[in-house]
């Protein structure tokens, strides 16, 4: 039976997270940083090396291709990461798939289909939520490119430019979607489950839309030593107590699954002896199904409003981005379970609380992500950690799904 090389999958992570390391364990390599596109250099070079047709679109999304004509079976992830973040978020699913091709092209296995493997620009969305996926399936809408910014202000025409990349012919990377029969993605889990339950392969059913808003609460600037507690307009309060109150809301009127999370928080004049005027929350919110998810997204913004109201400040709601929940499709799980049976591994059913490229290419094709277990269900954090055996076990469930769809 085909199996890929753990050797090799080993020395391509290993050599991967060398761009953009952290002194301790981890990466720092967001998208188009100068760590980022020397990572990009590097992969197109391990492309080449494999016998694959290297590209890389308007989005700045690489692909390396085996074989020709249309339509094309994609699998990949990404190779951007989060600030302090681990070695596998995405580059395991981008590795794998390159570490699955070379194995495939070397046993001269009979392709009915081409396959390409793909790396999706800024999927963590520093500049904006799963971006080279979101143009790749025709949903980026263009004229919000000049206005996408890093949560430090940096723009994304700047970054890209400086990547160089025009990030107005971003939405040129729109694919025909006649042009593909379907995509898989290799992932940590990113959770406890699977662990817990000493499973080693996680079949995804459904992967949860995301809510990205920036609430704005406006109150006045003060003397933070002479005004009288009962007079002041204190905006940081506010944003605390709807924090809070929202976090509370989500919990208990959403579907049981629903997230929230308050990554962000700036404080101005942000100096201790003035009484905070203005006090900005990113806030997001995730759950499996649209509907609950819209309605929980109004309302925390109704709550908002009430808290501003009540202490006389005033509030603004931004929306940021939003990404749809998303289906798997059930020939693509179905192909992912055979594959493991194949292999005899377990499999468990299950729903992805982080977001991902698929959830893109599942508006277009037939999409599906094979899930391995994270240590400690840890991920998002230097320590990110998975076994290597349960690596070499999903790399090869990626393998023989990838021959179920090309043979
Ligand atoms: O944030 C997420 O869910 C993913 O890791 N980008
Ligand atoms: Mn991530
Ligand atoms: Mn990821």
């Amino acid at each position: 039976m085909l199996k890929i090389s753990l050797p090799r999958l080993r020395r391509d992570l290993t050599a991967l997270a060398r761009f953009g390391s952290n002194p301790g364990p981890g990466v720092t390599r967001p998208a188009w940083s100068p760590a980022h596109e020397e990572a990009r250099a590097w992969l197109l070079v391990q492309m080449k090396e494999a016998g694959l047709e290297p590209s890389v679109d308007p989005a700045g999304n690489t692909f390396g291709r085996l074989g020709d004509g249309e339509p094309v079976v994609l699998t990949g992830s990404h190779i951007d990461s989060v600030p302090e973040g681990g070695t596998l978020d995405g580059a395991l699913g981008v590795l794998a798939a390159l570490e699955c091709l070379r194995t495939i092209r070397e046993a001269g296995a009979p392709l009915t289909r081409a396959l390409a493997v793909v790396a999706w620009s800024d999927e963590e969305g520093r500049y904006g939520s799963l971006f080279g996926s979101r143009a790749f399936a025709g949903q980026l809408d263009a004229a919000k490119i000049p206005g996408m910014r890093a949560p430090d202000g940096e723009r994304l025409v700047e970054a890209m430019a400086r990547a160089g990349f025009n990030a107005l012919e971003a939405p040129r990377a729109a694919a025909d979607p006649r042009g593909v029969a379907a995509y898989l993605e290799l992932h940590i889990e990113q959770g406890p489950h699977l662990e817990a339950k000493g499973i080693p392969i996680g079949v995804v059913e459904g992967i949860v839309g995301i809510r990205r808003n920036r609430i704005v609460f406006q109150g006045e600037p003060d003397h933070a030593g002479t005004t009288p507690m009962a007079r002041r307009k204190d905006a940081f309060l506010a944003a605390a107590e709807y924090a809070l109150a929202a976090r509370q809301h989500v919990v208990r009127r959403g579907s049981g699954r629903s997230v929230t999370n308050f990554g962000v928080v700036e404080v101005k004049p942000g100096v201790t002896n003035i009484v905070p005027a203005r006090a900005a929350l990113l806030q997001e919110m995730r759950e499996l199904d649209g509907r609950i998810l819209g309605r929980l997204d109004r309302e925390c913004a109704a709550l908002a409003r009430r808290i501003a109201r009540r202490r006389g400040l005033g509030v603004a709601i931004e929306r940021i981005s939003r990404n749809e929940p998303a289906r798997m499709h059930p020939e693509v799980q179905g192909a992912i379970e055979a594959a493991a049976a194949d292999l005899r591994l377990r499999t468990l059913r299950m729903p992805s609380g982080a977001g991902h490229d698929a959830q893109n290419l599942a508006r277009i094709t037939k999409a599906g992500m094979i899930f391995i277990p994270s240590k400690g269900g840890r991920s998002h954090r230097p320590d990110e950690a998975s076994d290597w055996r349960a690596i070499e076990r999903g790399a090869n469930v990626l393998l023989h799904t990838l021959l179920k769809l090309v043979s």
